[in-house]
C-alpha cells in the first residue's frame, strides 16, 4: 500500500462548535502526519470549485452558502492508505447513519452540518490538495514513522 495524501477540512459547524482540536487529535493519534493546515475564510469561487461535482444537485447553493458562512480549518494528512482511513474515521455522509466512534457518528446530527470533509478518492485528493494548498505542503520525517508502516 502506497503512502497517500488526503485533503480534510473541518467545516464551519465544526469550527464554531470547537471541534478543530478533537478532529486534529483523532488524526494525530491514528498515526497520520499533518503536512499542511490553515484556518481560512472560503470565497464563493473556491466553494464552487470545491463542490463542482455537485453543481446540478438541488442542495448545491445551500452547500456553497454554508461553506462560505464562517471559517473552515483546512488540512492535508499523509500516511499509508490515508484517503480510505480518513473516510472511515469520518463516517457516513449522513450523521444519522454514521457509526458511533466515527467523527460524524459521535458529533453530527444532520447531513447539511456533518462537521468534516475528506477526499473520497486519489483523483479527488490530488484535485482538492492543489485547489486548497497549491504547493504549500511540508515534507518531513518523524522518528515514529518507522513504527507505523
Ligand atoms: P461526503 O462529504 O461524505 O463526501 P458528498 O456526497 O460528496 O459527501 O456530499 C458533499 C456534502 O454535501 C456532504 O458532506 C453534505 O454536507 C452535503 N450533502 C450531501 N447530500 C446532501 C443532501 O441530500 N442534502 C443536503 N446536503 C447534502
Amino acid at each position: 500500500m502506497a503512502t497517500e495524501k488526503t485533503f480534510v477540512m473541518v467545516k464551519p459547524d465544526g469550527v464554531q462548535r470547537g471541534l478543530i482540536g478533537e478532529v486534529v487529535s483523532r488524526f494525530e493519534r491514528k498515526g497520520l502526519k499533518l503536512v499542511a493546515a490553515k484556518l481560512m475564510s472560503v470565497s464563493q469561487s473556491l466553494a464552487e470549485q470545491h463542490y463542482a461535482e455537485h453543481k446540478e444537485r438541488p442542495f448545491f447553493n445551500d452547500l456553497v452558502s454554508f461553506i462560505t458562512s464562517s471559517p473552515v480549518f483546512a488540512m492535508v494528512w499523509e500516511g499509508e492508505n490515508a484517503i480510505a482511513i480518513a473516510r472511515s474515521m469520518m463516517g457516513k455522509t449522513n450523521p444519522a447513519e454514521a457509526a458511533p466512534g466515527t467523527i460524524r457518528g459521535d458529533y453530527g446530527l444532520s447531513i447539511g452540518m456533518n462537521i468534516i470533509h475528506g477526499s473520497d478518492s486519489p483523483a479527488s485528493a490530488e484535485r482538492e490538495i492543489a485547489l486548497w494548498f497549491g504547493g504549500e505542503l511540508l515534507s518531513y520525517e518523524r522518528s515514529v514513522d518507522v513504527w507505523l508502516a
